[in-house]
């Protein structure tokens, strides 16, 4: 790695400072508040698809305790998605009224003082369902014979989308190469550590709603409930404690949480809900779930010429609050041609209403399917043409000097040597080596194989991105309060969150670096909107960059004022005057800041005249041209697969990465690599199959598989740093690219192992059963084994 000296504690390999507490039992999630009085919550559930509501009967003994639409009260069921009239709206109900749309949605609320007794009477509630037939397919959905989720819809698009560049007829006709694939990910859910959970009550004393809430974006939260509720939002008081993980599975409420503050309110006391695992898998937010139908051209010597096909995700029954689920199909669309020179483009999408939980964001969002696709195509194109994988990277890649680079998906790349980082993986993992190896071959008869896949992720853009969108909420900036206490001490409140990502600290390097003084002097605060600045939390790798920037403008704001208070006071030029080791320093003369800090509070007399005491400052931040940034990376990954029984071992992983200037190290390398562990289970493990009835078939991890410490490798990690130049320290995103990544390296390199084969392998996860019926397919049967 190559950083810009002197930037202070920008790169410095700092230790969590949040994990002491994480670690020993310190932290406070959700499930550990408890509150006198407190009520909790369980749900009764759907156990139809699809069906008419026809009635709820609460058992006798139970009266008061069961809630349902009918009397939850006065609540606004909040209307999502994109500002488009094309795009059809199916509002998410806090609980089903006249009509249930997949297994596990809500119907009643039960109330009782502990959660078993809760489930009990949840047990116990009688629901009357008519069902009708059900489609969970997406490519079912589409066809005229389906039923219709939504009835007021021509058919069951939420909406349908186009992007198009250059002359594809020209193209179908002369194209001297072609490849045509299928492919589909799967649905995952976000299967966080910690599950989700809302704890609300009413607080008389200051007349407010509190509503603890483990959540990534506290504000947006609360303008949800407060809506919702129909109360101002001044009455609504979020807090976020800590938050055990989130992958952008708790960037939007949910009903059930929506249900929980409407009890608080209806029954004056504190209510609770923590969610369990089942009803994680069941009606948490689900995720990916794209089906791909491509053709990419070429020419005979690997440079692809264009591409073309359709995107279909299957997005659910619902719409969730406030973006809808038309993201998935739009990053994905955007995302699809990558890096690579690709002049022709011609991409169809179609979000798809279905019997299944409705879909919202998780950890890459769209990208891992983009990247998967285009990834695994570019893999057969150099089949097709005989050619190692790697040199048809090294054709298309856009190169350094090309930078900034827009692509057909007009997508402006930004910064970086996508080639030099490609060369970079392919020494990591030792590509020569490992292609020897494959041909002595294995003494277990195990095939070993080897895959790359390169990304370009889209991280922290500003306003003009989020109105392309059409978003219902443009969170294209965010902001900082830093204030200096009477000690000198200093509290850092960001609109951001972190729920695991290690904020604390990097953010507390940033302020540290911009004030000049030392990191244990200050204290990162978030989670709390009657603390902290307005702001739209933390999703799409953007705290980095947004809360980072809005941090060091504001510190360098109160820096300035600290320099001419501390230079009054020493009667020395301001302009001369700098903060080093935690002093106001002119010339050979310095003062204490926790003196300054004290005078500035306690003695304004002795300040500058008419200079305000007060020792904060607040910023907004937005990144400046072009707008945002691209981070990008190479993953290879080395499996030994057993052609017998299908099981793929992960023998070596490498990525080159580059996110431009790193805060901190340490940090990056565990965000690399814990979305590499998510990428594994994307690509071999994880899903939640549906049956034909819309029955998941997969609801504890009994069944849904993720991959623990013997499936992950010893992940190898390494930077370029090419810095950004729209950002504060040229920083980019990092937090999604392990994720994205991943799944198309491990496919490859299972699909390298069989190349002579002609067997397939399309989908994820590559489960040993796909696996081997891929092998089956292609009439492949392995020897004896040894
Ligand atoms: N970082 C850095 N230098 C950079 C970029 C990032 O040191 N150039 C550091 C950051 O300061 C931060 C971390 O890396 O500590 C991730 O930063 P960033 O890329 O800005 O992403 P966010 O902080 O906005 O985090 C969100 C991102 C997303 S979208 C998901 S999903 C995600 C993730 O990060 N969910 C996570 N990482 C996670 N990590 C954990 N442990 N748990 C989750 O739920």
């Amino acid at each position: 790695m190559t950083q810009r000296p002197g930037l202070g504690l920008i790169g410095a390999r700092v230790p969590r400072r949040e994990d002491a507490r994480h670690l020993t039992g310190g932290a406070t999630f959700l499930a550990d508040i408890t509150l006198p009085g407190m009520r909790e919550v369980a749900f009764v559930r759907s156990r139809c698809a699809h069906a008419r509501l026809i009635g709820v009967t609460a058992p006798a003994e139970a009266e008061g305790c069961v809630f349902t639409a009918a009397n939850l009260g006065d609540v606004h069921v909040l209307d999502a998605g994109p500002e488009l009239e094309t795009f059809r709206r199916a509002p998410y109900p806090p609980l089903a009224t006249d009509r249930v749309r997949f297994v596990g949605q809500s119907i009643a609320a039960c109330v009782a003082a502990s959660r078993a007794q809760a489930e009990d009477i949840a047990d116990a509630v009688q629901v009357d369902l008519e069902e009708l037939p059900a489609v969970v397919d997406a490519l079912a959905a589409m066809s005229g014979a389906s039923c219709k989720l939504h009835e007021s819809w021509p058919d069951n698009a939420y909406l349908r989308g186009r992007v198009a560049s250059g002359d594809m007829a020209a193209l179908r006709r002369s194209a001297p190469a072609r490849i045509s694939r299928q492919l589909k990910m799967n649905r995952q859910v976000t299967v966080h550590l910690e599950g989700r959970g809302v704890v609300a009550y009413w607080d008389p004393r200051r007349d407010e709603l509190v509503i603890y809430l483990s959540t990534q974006s506290p504000h947006t939260a609360r303008h949800g409930f407060a809506r919702f509720l129909g109360l101002p939002e001044r009455k609504v008081h979020v807090i976020a404690p800590d938050v055990g993980g989130g992958f952008g599975g708790k960037g939007r409420p949910i009903p059930e949480e929506f249900v929980v503050a409407a009890l608080a309110l209806r029954l004056g006391c504190p209510v609770r809900w923590v969610e369990d695992r089942r009803e994680h898998f069941l009606a948490s937010i689900h995720a990916r779930d794209h089906y791909y139908d491509l053709t990419l051209y070429a020419d005979r010597q690997g440079r692809i010429l264009g591409l073309e096909g359709d995107i279909v995700v299957n997005a659910g029954a619902y719409a969730l609050w406030p973006p809808g689920p038309v993201g998935e199909a739009s990053l994905a669309v955007r995302n699809l041609p990558g890096p690579y020179r690709i002049s022709n483009l011609d991409l169809n999408t179609v979000t798809v209403a279905t019997n299944k939980a409705p879909i919202g964001a998780y950890r890459g969002v769209g990208r891992p399917g983009a990247c998967f696709a285009i990834e695994r195509l570019v893999d057969e194109l150099a089949n097709e043409l005989g050619m190692e994988p790697v040199d048809v990277r090294r054709v298309n890649l856009v190169s350094e000097s090309e930078m900034p680079y827009r692509t057909a998906a007009d997508q402006l790349l930004d910064t970086g040597d996508y080639r030099a980082t490609l060369e970079h993986a392919v020494r990591m993992i030792d590509l020569d080596q490992v292609r020897r190896r494959q041909a002595r071959g294995e003494a277990d008869g195990r095939r070993i194989g080897v895959g790359f896949s390169i990304y370009a992720e889209q991280t922290g853009h500003g306003t003009a991105e989020w109105a392309k969108r059409n978003a219902c909420i443009n969170s294209g900036y965010d902001s900082a309060i830093v204030r200096m206490l009477p000690d000198g001490s200093v509290y850092v409140l960001t609109g951001i969150q972190s729920h695991g990502q290690g904020l604390e600290t990097t953010l507390a390097q940033i302020a540290a670096t911009e004030l000049g003084v030392d990191m244990s002097s200050i204290a990162v605060r978030f989670g709390d909107t009657a603390e902290i600045p307005f702001g739209f939390g933390t999703f799409g790798s953007r705290s980095t960059i947004f809360a980072g920037g809005a941090i060091a403008k504001a510190c360098r704001e109160l820096k300035e004022k600290l320099c001419a208070i501390g230079a009054h006071l020493l009667s020395a030029d301001p302009e001369r005057a700098t903060i080093a080791d935690g002093a106001v320093v002119a010339g050979s003369a310095s003062i204490a800041l926790s003196d300054v800090a004290r005078i500035a509070h306690f003695r304004p007399e002795k300040l500058p005249p008419g200079m305000p005491a007060r020792l904060e400052v607040s910023a907004d931040y937005e990144p400046g041209e072009p707008g945002g940034v691209f981070s990008y990376g190479v993953h290879a990954a080395v499996v030994a697969v057993d052609p017998w029984t299908g099981q793929v071992e992960i023998l070596d992983y490498a990525v080159a990465e580059d996110c431009g200037t790193i805060i901190n190290p340490m940090i990056v390398d565990g965000q690399v690599i814990g979305g590499v562990a998510q990428g594994i289970g994307t690509a071999l493990y994880e899903e939640i199959p549906y049956d034909e009835f819309g029955q998941p078939t997969a609801t504890t991890f009994g069944d849904y598989l993720v991959p623990c410490a013997p499936e992950v490798p010893a992940i190898r990690v390494m930077h370029t740093v090419t810095p950004a130049t729209a950002t504060t320290y040229g920083q980019k995103g990092v937090g999604e690219g392990g994720a994205i990544g991943a799944p198309a390296a491990v496919v490859n390199a299972v699909a390298d192992a069989f190349r002579a084969t002609g067997a397939q392998f399309n989908e994820t996860p590559l489960t040993p059963r796909r696996l081997c019926e891929a092998l089956d397919r292609a009439q492949f049967v392995p020897e004896q084994r040894p």
